[in-house]
């Protein structure tokens, strides 16, 4: 599918000297003032990445390209008009910057599912582990492990000039997105299973492939997935994944490094775990609660214990949105859709009522909405997808489409290796004190 790389660089190309003429001819332009606060506080608002595949709206949510989720979910390709549509597109649109024809998403289908072929050392790697290993721990060790099939460290190494840097990178991003289904399946088969693997369909497309080889076949499940893939798949360069994917690929580290390094992030708590963490929380709750089927007001004496404990309330907040994410609504109006009734939807759905009007009277709380992970696990859940801990693996493969497009763009435009200046704790309050 050489047509779509080619598609890409025609695309993409001209902003290379955009770039470059930004650099050398507006490079003292000042841009914004830069508060003690904000780099005492995570460096929020500063603009500091160029990302081109989404953009993050405080109050609108995410942009792919300038098109909102339910525009997207209105315009890309599917398989059904009744369905989701499908991942791949949102790559395209997002590597490429149009929506693509329904063509073009078959074609990249077709492309991942001949790449999609795991190397054997990459599943001993995974086995080499014990079960107990986090899915994440095995995930992020698979796509590692991976990188012996780099072929932008190969050509790198082989003296190559910077300006075809693009071009391998592009060939291994697409390798890596296209076997990740069939490692992610690997872990939770490994995991849960006993070992029990299923094979890939290559008629499948992507999403449609994982919940295939996850042992999950009916076309509901097929279609959340397609759904999860995409509303996870980016969320502008500086979440936590994207801007470690970013930052590790500047230092030229091929991608597998970059990815895994990402993931690592993504792992974390108060980024992509969160979305096992509402449904640990929950269970938490009913037990504590000793009910299935808890009252309003019992939930908001739970969410008060939650924060008198000096925890966070897993699923709500966020670094940069003051809505409801827009994540969040699409996967009610899938539950409202196909989930006549659920018990654990009923609660996320009851948590939404409960839970912004006490985060909102805490008074720090910036946001006290919820966010994409607050839904997720109770969709998989009803669909018969109920390890936890593997969730976030499910957010990884989706967000590797995001930040291995935005890898590409960065080798071609050639941006530099990243290195901003760190000052110690005295340099600030010299700074507060300076009129
Ligand atoms: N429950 C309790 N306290 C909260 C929450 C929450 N959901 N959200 C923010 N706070 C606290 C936060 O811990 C901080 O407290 P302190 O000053 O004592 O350190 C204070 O409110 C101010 O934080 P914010 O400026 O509102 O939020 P920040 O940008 O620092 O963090 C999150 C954003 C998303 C990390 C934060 O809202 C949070 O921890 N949420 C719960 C975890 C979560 O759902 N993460 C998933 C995010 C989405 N994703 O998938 O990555
Ligand atoms: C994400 O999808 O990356 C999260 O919402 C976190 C963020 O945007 O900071």
């Amino acid at each position: 599918m050489e047509y779509i790389k080619n598609r890409f660089y025609e695309k993409t190309s001209k902003c290379i000297s955009e770039y470059q003429k930004l650099r050398k001819e507006h490079g003292d332009k000042v841009l914004t003032e830069v508060t003690i606060g904000q780099v005492l506080t995570g460096m929020k608002g500063i603009p500091a990445l160029i990302t081109d595949t989404s953009k993050l709206d405080a109050n609108e949510g995410i942009r792919f390209r300038g098109f909102s989720i339910p525009e997207l979910r209105k315009q890309l390709p599917r398989l059904n008009p009744e369905g989701e549509p499908l991942p791949e597109g949102l790559f395209y649109l997002m590597l490429v910057g149009e929506i693509p024809e329904e063509e073009d998403v078959i074609n990249i289908s077709k492309d991942w599912a001949t790449r999609a072929h795991v190397p054997q050392h990459v599943f001993d790697v995974i086995d080499a582990m014990p079960k107990t290993a986090r899915p994440m721990t095995q995930f992020s060790a698979a796509i590692v492990a991976m990188a012996t099939e780099s072929v932008f460290q190969k050509a790198y190494r082989s003296g190559i000039h910077k300006k075809y840097y693009w071009d391998f990178m592009y060939d291994d991003v697409m390798n890596l997105i296209a076997r990740l289904p069939r490692i992610a399946a690997y872990i939770y088969r490994r995991v849960y299973f006993k070992d029990k693997h299923i094979e890939p369909d290559p008629r499948l497309d992507w999403a449609g492939n994982l919940a295939h080889m996850m042992g999950h076949d009916s076309d509901e499940v097929k279609r959340l997935m397609r759904l999860y893939m995409m509303i996870h798949a980016d969320h502008e360069g500086g979440n936590v994944s994207a801007h470690t994917t970013h930052l590790v690929g500047s230092a030229l580290s091929n991608p597998y490094y970059a990815l895994g390094a990402g993931m690592l992030g993504l792992a974390g708590p108060l980024h992509g775990y969160a979305n096992q963490d509402v449904i640990n929380w929950i269970f938490e709750m009913l037990e504590d609660l000793n009910t299935n089927e808890p009252t309003k007001e019992q939930i908001e004496g739970y969410v008060q214990r939650t924060l008198q404990a000096g925890r966070v309330v897993p699923g709500y907040g966020h670094a940069v949105l003051r809505v409801t994410d827009p994540r969040f609504t699409a996967q009610k109006e899938f539950a409202d859709k196909y989930i006549k009734e659920d018990k654990l939807v009923n609660i996320v759905n009851t948590l939404y009522e409960v839970v912004p009007p006490i985060l909102g009277s805490v008074g720090k709380i910036s946001n006290p909405w919820p966010n994409v992970d607050a839904y997720s696990g109770a969709l998989l859940y009803h669909y018969g997808i109920k390890e936890h801990p593997f969730y976030t693996v499910l957010f990884g493969v989706s967000r590797s489409m995001g930040v291995l497009a935005s890898l590409i763009m960065d080798r071609l435009y050639g941006l530099p290796i990243e290195r901003p200046s760190s000052y110690p704790l005295e340099w600030f309050k010299e700074q507060a004190n300076t009129k």
